[in-house]
């Protein structure tokens, strides 16, 4: 771990907060929309010293670290129109300025060139994942059990059902393209599926659980505009109506990668035998792979609560997940075959007093703890000729916009809102802001990101002109 990098990021962070916060005198309304909610710092440093170094002390040592509050008052300074004073707390809080508003959309600022955006279609609904085939074909998986091919220019060339439950969380989710689709035709879908629908309770979805409710990943051929043969290649996945992750990915060792959600149950993403909340890997055909890190399991990675975003960066090959945290708390991690991530036990860098751990926690490379962006998709920019090359975008549900980081290793290196859609203006108390659409998956494609989100279609984005 670099720490001095660790130590420049959070600089940038407290920049930034400045930058925020001293543009224009502070009304008192503002600042107690602001400073609401505060969360909890996390660490076991001394009073006094900056949040995100407390934080890094945790994640050195590697060891749990105490939960505790700063001592801030958050009333005076809430009442108050004294800048200084507030100012004071958003250095020791780093994140202060990234608290939610009443929309999830935080108050940080672009910090580059946003990007041109036109709308390729606004026929989906509910759509989840999208991917290209080779001939720059679209792709997108609809939560309600459509899959949908489109060309370029938003014309939908089929439209395909797959039989799936749909409720909350749950519906045909993941989708994958076959690394050599050009020979076989063969697309990976990944939905939801009742296990004994005789049960009464299953008039109650609220009753459905991870022994009445699953999930599974099967394998089709797409042959003139029909998807059909399908193979089952992993079903019995614990499943819910809510937590059920479920993005599918290849990765650049041509496995199969699957994230699971903890289907509900918390502890039970600890448990080596449970496939919920992990990151499976599988051979295409559905085996388990000789070189998984557990022998004769699926598991690559366990403890994550509801992960929906799976990206590899271009240079260094390391897989990064986007994770919903619980009310707050998602997390960006950086995969380390066979790593526990904590859920369960964890979350972000404190501990939830559950149940001890055996082993190392893998602490996140980011947490969110004072506002929800509810990552889903997320993609790495692999094409030298972009401006983004080696940027990570994550689409945002609640967060309502597209992210965009950079990392070297562990440090953050860009951390900015990168795309808000226009649909809907509004004005807060002392600035003026947008509220964008749920976002739900993004990816790129010759040039340009396409992203998708509910009750908002499909938007291409473009770089901006100066950047053209
Ligand atoms: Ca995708």
């Amino acid at each position: 771990m670099n720490t001095p990098k660790k130590v420049l990021t959070c600089l940038g962070l407290i920049t930034c907060v400045a930058l925020v916060g001293c543009g224009q005198k502070i009304s008192p309304e503002e600042a107690a929309y602001r400073l609401e909610p505060l969360a909890p710092s996390l660490g076991s440093c001394e009073e006094g010293a900056q949040h995100c170094a407390q934080v890094l002390d945790c994640r050195d040592d590697k060891q749990p670290c105490l939960q505790r509050k700063i001592s801030v008052d958050v009333d005076a300074c809430a009442k108050s129109d004294d800048r200084d004073k507030c100012q004071n707390l958003a250095d020791r809080l780093p994140t202060v300025s990234l608290v939610s508003d009443p929309y999830n959309l935080v108050s940080a600022t672009f910090t580059g060139e946003p990007p041109e955006a036109e709308l390729v279609s606004d026929d989906l609904r509910l759509p989840w994942d999208l991917e290209f085939l080779p001939d720059g074909t679209m792709l997108i998986t609809e939560k309600k059990g459509r899959v949908v091919a489109m060309d370029a220019s938003g014309k939908a060339l089929t439209a395909l059902k797959v039989s799936v439950i749909d409720t909350h969380e749950a519906g045909l989710m993941g989708l994958a393209i076959d690394p050599d689709f050009n020979s076989n035709r063969y697309v990976y879908l990944a939905y939801t599926y009742k296990l004994d629908d005789t049960d009464p309770s299953f008039a109650k979805p609220e009753q459905w659980n991870f022994q009445r409710v699953l999930n599974k990943i099967e394998r089709w051929e797409l042959n003139d505009g029909l998807l059909e043969n399908p193979l089952v290649l992993k079903d019995d996945i614990p499943g819910s109506i809510e937590h059920t992750g479920m993005r599918l990915e290849f990765g650049p060792d041509g496995k199969l990668y699957a994230s699971t959600g903890d289907a509900n149950t918390d502890v039970l993403s600890q448990d080596i035998a449970f496939l919920g909340g992990k990151v499976l890997r599988m051979n295409p055909d559905g085996s388990v792979p000789d070189d998984n890190p557990i022998p004769g399991s699926y598991v690559y990675s366990r403890g994550h609560r509801n992960p929906q975003g799976l990206a590899w960066h271009p240079e260094s090959g390391d897989l990064y997940t986007a994770e919903h945290g619980a009310n707050r708390f998602d997390e960006i991690n950086r995969i380390k075959p066979g790593a526990n991530y904590g859920w369960g036990s964890f979350e972000c860098h404190r501990s939830l007093n559950v149940k001890p751990l055996s082993d190392t926690v893998e602490f996140p490379l980011l947490c969110f703890p004072t506002w929800n962006l509810s990552p889903s998709g997320s993609t790495f920019v692999n094409d030298s000729s972009s401006p983004w090359h080696g940027n990570f975008f994550v689409a945002g549900l609640r967060g309502r916009h597209l992210h965009r980081y950079a990392f070297d290793g562990d440090s953050v290196t860009l951390d900015e809102i990168f795309y808000v859609s226009d649909k809907w203006d509004y004005s807060l108390p002392g600035r003026k802001g947008k509220v964008g659409r749920r976002l739900r998956d993004v990816e790129y494609h010759a040039g340009a990101l396409y992203v998708i989100g509910d009750k908002f279609g499909l938007v291409k984005l473009t770089p901006g002109k100066a950047q053209q």
